[in-house]
């Protein structure tokens, strides 16, 4: 994480807090700092990568350094309320996502931000739609919300807020959307959602376990498997350590102004590197069967160098016909993200987007990553989520 260049999204906030909640002072994280301190001065930062910012210049400093990172907390309160007014435009869809507006409450909760108990009750019970793409629930998105209500939760009992009623119902959301994410609990191997899901739904169960859901999570189970993915590349990625590393530790995003918890994880990481991805000769060819689907669909065969990726294919397509497969995408902190296919553009105010399939099914990587079969089936479909 420490070595890698953050050209792309705002990873390297992501990076920081991660490094810094598990307890690495290093001089080399003095670079990272001041990248994460230039981009909060960016003037187009969405409000999750916003709050990221602040998460990541706070965590585990002392308060006199904090209040230095004051304007940008204000700046997040504005932010906050725009994605809140864009809900009321366009039928309660924000401007980016909740798992992004969870980050925003989740940093204006521990950094002394403004947010209404009326708010986080109407916008965060458990039913509304944004917790779900399509008919699924997002566990990404739950275990986010989940660590934000719990630090609400947390200083409505310090704070010794008079309604009991408004702190019964944060506790009856938080332990709904626990049942959601435990539901999506894989049996076998005790991954919760998929692999990157996984590490932020840890944080989310070490925060709000009870008697209830003890019985519910094998710990260990889920700590085995992911700790079998690392060396088979799973979190090559900067933000995927990233998202993994603090649960590893034993360690979740609230922790981040309590100092004695700080950097004192003792978690023995001794594992393999990840093996590097196998040479491969330039002169194996795959082919692969490219489809993109509107109403009507656009059907082609391709040939690509073995180890090519899904977005190889996609601009393979496109030199064979510019009509039917043109796309444009943008750079994310997860890679490249399809933006439009044949200038049909993914808009959140209405939920579409362009969804990537192979045989039929979603599969759980960008376009940059996931690397394709011979003989596979790809699909990139017109979605609603
Ligand atoms: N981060 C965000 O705002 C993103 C939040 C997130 C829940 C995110 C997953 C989780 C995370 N840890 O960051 C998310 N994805 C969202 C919200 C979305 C929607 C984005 C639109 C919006 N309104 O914000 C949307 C459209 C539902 C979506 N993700 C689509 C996709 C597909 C992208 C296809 C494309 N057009 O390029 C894709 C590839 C699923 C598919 N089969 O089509 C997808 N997401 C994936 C796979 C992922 C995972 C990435 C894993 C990886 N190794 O690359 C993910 C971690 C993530 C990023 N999405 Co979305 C979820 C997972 O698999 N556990 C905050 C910001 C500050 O950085």
């Amino acid at each position: 994480m420490i070595n890698s260049k953050y050209t792309r999204g705002i990873q390297a906030a992501n990076v920081l807090l991660s490094l810094r909640l598990a307890g690495i002072q290093d001089q080399s994280l003095g670079q990272l700092t001041q990248e994460v301190r230039d981009d909060g001065e960016k003037k187009d930062l969405t409000s999750g990568q916003l709050a990221l910012v602040i998460l990541a210049l706070g965590a585990c400093q002392n308060s006199v350094e904090s209040v230095t990172y004051f304007h940008l907390v204000s700046q997040l309160e504005k932010k906050f309320q725009e994605e809140i007014e864009n809900m009321g435009l366009h039928d309660g869809n924000p401007l980016t996502n909740y798992y992004q507006l969870s980050l925003d409450v989740l940093a204006l909760c521990l950094f002394n931000g403004t947010y209404s108990i009326d708010e986080i009750k109407k916008y965060f019970a458990p039913e509304n739609k944004n917790f779900y793409f399509g008919a699924q629930f997002s566990v990404d998105t739950g275990a986010m919300a989940v660590l934000a209500l719990t630090c609400v939760k947390r200083s409505m009992i310090k704070t010794q807020n008079k309604s009991g009623e408004d702190l019964q119902s944060i506790s009856n959301y938080i332990e709904s959307l626990v049942k959601k994410m435990l539901a999506e609990k894989n049996k076998e191997n005790g991954l919760i959602g998929n692999i990157y899901s996984t590490g932020e739904a840890m944080q989310a169960l070490f925060v709000s376990s009870n008697h209830d859901n003890k019985n519910e999570w094998n710990c260990q189970q889920t700590l085995n498997t992911v700790l079998e993915e690392i060396p088979k590349g799973a979190f090559r990625m900067p933000i995927a350590a990233a998202q993994i590393l603090p649960a590893l530790m034993g360690k979740t995003y609230l922790d981040v102004n309590n100092h004695s918890s700080c950097g004192s994880g003792h978690f023995n990481l001794s594992i393999q590197e990840p093996t590097p991805v196998e040479p491969t000769s330039p002169s194996t060819w795959i082919s692969v069967h490219y489809t993109v689907k509107i109403n009507k669909t656009y059907s082609t065969e391709v040939t690509v160098p073995k180890g090519s990726v899904f977005l190889d294919v996609m601009k393979e397509a496109q030199k064979i016909d510019k009509a039917a497969f043109r796309f444009t995408y943008v750079e994310t902190s997860w890679g490249p993200y399809i933006t439009s296919v044949q200038g049909l553009k993914e808009n959140s105010n209405d939920r579409t987007y362009w969804q990537l399939l192979s045989g039929g099914t979603p599969v759980s990587q960008g376009v940059g990553n996931y690397v394709v079969h011979n003989g596979e089936n790809l699909e990139v479909r017109w979605s609603k989520y």
